[in-house]
Formats: C-alpha cells, sequence, structure tokens
C-alpha cells in the first residue's frame, strides 16, 4: 500500500493553481471527518432527523446538518475558498477574506439511506470567484466552467473521485487515513446493459420515458434486442460511482406529480459535478438525452434538473426512444 501514490502527491504533480490544489485538499479533509461521523452512526447520537427543514422544504437528518457544518468549518478557513453555497443553506456563506474559489456541495448526499446504513456520500462542485467579495449571482456559472468536481462515496470502501479537467481518478480512504489512488483513469463503456430508474415513479413519466423503460424491460423479445439488468441504490453518489466502475445509465426524469418543476435533483450541487466527472470519463451527462447539462446556464442556486446520464450510446438510445 506504502507505494501508492496519495491525494497529496497527486495534487502535487497536477499542473493547477496552488489555489485549487489547497481548495480540493481541504474539502477531502472534510470528507475524512464526514466518514468518521457516518460510521459511528448511532454512537455518535447522528441518526435520525434533525428536526428542521431545508430551503428545499425537505427533512432534515441530523447528519444532514452535520455533514453541511463539517464542510462549511473546514472550507470557509482554507484561504483559497471565497464562499461557499450548499444544498442544506438558503442562500451563500462568504469567508472572511478573499479568495479564488466557490465551492458548492451536496453535504450527505442519499440521506434517506442514513438511517438504514446504505451507502451516502458528498458530492462537491469547484467554480472561480469572479469577483473579491462574491454575491449568489456569481455562484450562477454554467458547470462547463467548473474548476474541479469531486464526489465521496461511504460505502463498503470509501472512496474520493476527483476531476480536474484531465480524467477523473479514485482514491480510496486507507485505515490509516489516507487517500490513495487505486483507479486511474476512469472511463465509461459507451454500451451498457445496466440502468438505474426508481421504478414506483414509472406510472408518473412522460411518454418517451415509459417508451424507453418498456424497451428496455422487453429484453432480448423487445426493440433492444438485449437483457437488461435494473439496479437503484437511491443515493446518486452511489449509482453513478456503479456507472464509473462498470458502465449503465442513471435516470432521473421529469414526472407528472410535480409538472413545474423539471425534476428532483439539484443542478448546481448534484448535477453539475456529476456531469462533469461523467463526461471526463467519457460518458453523456444529459437532462433528457440530448441537453448537456454542462451548458445549462443556471438561473437559481437551487434550481432543479432532470437528469438522464452514463454510457454514452444508451443515453442516445434513451434519447430516441
Ligand atoms: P435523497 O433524496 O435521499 O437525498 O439527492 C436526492 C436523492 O437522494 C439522490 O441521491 C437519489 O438518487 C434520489 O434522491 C433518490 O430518489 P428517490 O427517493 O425517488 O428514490
Amino acid at each position: 500500500m506504502t507505494d501508492r501514490i496519495s491525494l497529496e502527491d497527486h495534487l502535487a504533480a497536477l499542473e493547477a493553481p496552488e489555489s485549487l490544489k489547497a481548495v480540493l485538499a481541504a474539502a477531502a479533509r472534510a470528507c475524512v471527518d464526514i466518514r468518521g461521523v457516518v460510521s459511528d452512526g448511532a454512537l455518535a447520537g447522528a441518526l435520525g432527523a434533525s428536526g428542521a427543514v431545508n430551503v428545499q422544504d425537505e427533512e432534515q437528518k441530523k447528519l444532514d446538518v452535520i455533514s453541511n457544518d463539517i464542510l462549511t468549518d473546514t472550507l470557509l478557513v482554507c484561504p483559497a475558498v471565497a464562499a461557499v453555497a450548499s444544498e442544506e443553506m438558503e442562500t451563500i456563506q462568504p469567508a472572511d477574506h478573499a479568495g479564488d474559489y466557490l465551492v458548492l456541495f451536496d453535504p450527505l448526499d442519499g440521506s434517506s439511506n442514513i438511517d438504514i446504513n446504505a451507502p451516502v456520500g458528498t458530492i462537491v462542485s469547484v467554480l472561480k470567484a469572479p469577483t473579491a467579495a462574491p454575491n449568489e449571482a456569481d455562484f450562477l456559472q454554467p458547470g462547463r466552467q467548473q474548476a474541479a468536481a469531486l464526489y465521496a462515496l461511504y460505502g463498503a470502501q470509501t472512496m474520493l473521485v476527483l476531476t480536474t479537467g484531465s480524467g477523473v481518478r479514485g482514491f480510496t480512504l486507507s485505515s490509516d487515513g489516507r487517500w490513495l489512488l487505486t483507479h486511474d483513469a476512469i472511463t465509461i463503456d459507451p454500451d451498457t446493459k445496466e440502468f438505474a430508474i426508481n421504478m414506483s415513479n414509472q406510472r408518473h413519466w412522460s411518454e418517451g420515458v415509459q417508451r424507453y423503460v418498456d424497451g428496455v424491460l422487453k429484453g432480448v423479445d423487445g426493440p433492444r434486442g438485449k437483457n437488461f439488468n435494473m439496479r437503484w441504490v437511491a443515493a446518486m453518489v452511489a449509482d453513478v460511482h456503479r456507472i464509473l466502475m462498470r458502465g449503465g445509465v442513471f435516470l432521473y426524469p421529469w414526472d407528472r406529480r410535480e409538472p413545474n418543476k423539471p425534476g428532483k435533483l439539484r443542478l448546481m450541487y448534484e448535477g453539475n459535478p456529476m456531469a462533469f466527472l461523467i463526461e471526463q470519463a467519457g460518458g453523456k451527462a444529459t437532462t433528457d438525452g440530448t441537453e448537456a447539462i454542462l451548458d445549462i446556464q443556471p438561473e437559481h442556486l437551487h434550481q432543479r434538473i432532470a437528469v438522464a446520464l452514463g454510457s454514452a450510446n444508451e443515453i442516445d438510445a434513451y434519447a430516441s426512444a
């Protein structure tokens, strides 16, 4: 294990501004701390509801709040961070110093998995700060402008998967608390026989999505001429990680339950960082099979979108269903 490249070594060798490296190192440290609380669970009194709802009107879990505090506290003392924004906070939180970067995060993705000891994760997006004293509007940059994106997956192993725009690398947390490179140059096969969607919403989907899933479910006897497998971890981090490891598609489409909402997932905290990682691994990340998530001009911080991402040829099949 000792001759593996550590995250520190990787960042030191990276052709990137020192201030960006400092942001990534701080985010990675915060993820180690979050991992500690997640794995202590009931021992740390960290399970269950916090008793509050967040800006999205969703019930906050204690671990959502704890993870948000860890990330906020760790990042705001990093001299390279000008301000942060989070799925769990109503508006941005500026640092009390000028900095080069804005950091957005979903502190604990898949929080419905917390109390059943199933995988959860942290998602982080890093943007360049356009001004010395950034305001909320400064965060509204298309995902294509991200300087870096990463997620930590708190699963059977704890992993950190990172892109700074030159491919995707995965680091595994060792028992002595170091991120060590275990997955170099992660790529997604363009073809797949695996899809991920919450099937319980089937009756609410648009006709196109119904047609696509219908075709996939018919297997060798249907229009696709092959059998498919289905997986749904109900934590986007874990579903996206599976796709980065062995291909597949992840779909969270618009549905009729709340027709005025484009989708469930958040553009700035989930869509953009995951789209950056997926595209860097050779996959496609879209809202509907064709519109690239990274090209969307955000209108507000907590904007929601539909998501269809993963193996490139399968996303094309989704678009043409
Ligand atoms: P959660 O609501 O548990 O935080 O972020 C939203 C998210 O999880 C994703 O991580 C996950 O993919 C999806 O929602 C799960 O949605 P369903 O509850 O519809 O399965």
